[in-house]
């Protein structure tokens, strides 16, 4: 029986582009055998990240997160691999950065996070958000679409 692959949101925040890490995080997406099937790099405004990070809105700190997520560009993909939501909040790391760098080393935030605000990089955390945030960034996709490029 063929098992179904699983897709997941992937992000490079701001301070990943503006820090000139996305080559190198894309060579780790595809040595850790995940397929990039959709990419594309985008700005993006206040409404977009109130959308996105709409479970963070009365917290305290989002204010900051709404300014750090519309500093830049950032770079939006759609990783496809088995068990791809797991294996890549495994790969990210935790939320912050700086328990990143000592308990999880080679993860992606312990190698261009700071704290737990820039921390670089975003994974689904499970299937209902992976869902809900492909087809926010991307609407519906098909299961064997190929890879499609966007210019900012
Ligand atoms: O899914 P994660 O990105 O690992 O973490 P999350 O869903 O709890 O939080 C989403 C984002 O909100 C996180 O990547 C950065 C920001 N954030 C979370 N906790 C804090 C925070 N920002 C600040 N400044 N302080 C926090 O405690």
């Amino acid at each position: 029986a063929s098992v179904e692959k699983e897709k997941t949101l992937a992000m490079i925040k701001p301070d990943g582009v503006s820090g000139n890490y996305t080559t190198q995080i894309k060579s780790i997406i595809l040595e850790s055998g995940f397929n990039i099937v959709r990419e594309k790099m985008l700005q993006l405004n206040e409404e977009t990240v109130a959308h996105f990070y709409a479970e963070h809105s009365g917290r305290s700190f989002f204010p900051n997160l709404m300014k750090y997520m519309t500093s830049g560009p950032v770079y939006i993909m759609v990783l496809e691999k088995l068990n791809a939501i797991f294996d890549w909040r495994n790969l990210i790391g935790p939320t912050d950065s700086r328990k990143a760098k000592v308990s999880h080393q080679n993860s992606i935030r312990a190698i261009c996070g700071l704290d737990s605000e820039r921390n670089c990089v975003h994974g689904s955390d499970s299937p209902q958000s992976a869902a809900r945030e492909i087809s926010f960034f991307f609407g519906e996709i098909s299961g064997d679409a190929g890879s499609i490029h966007d210019e900012l």
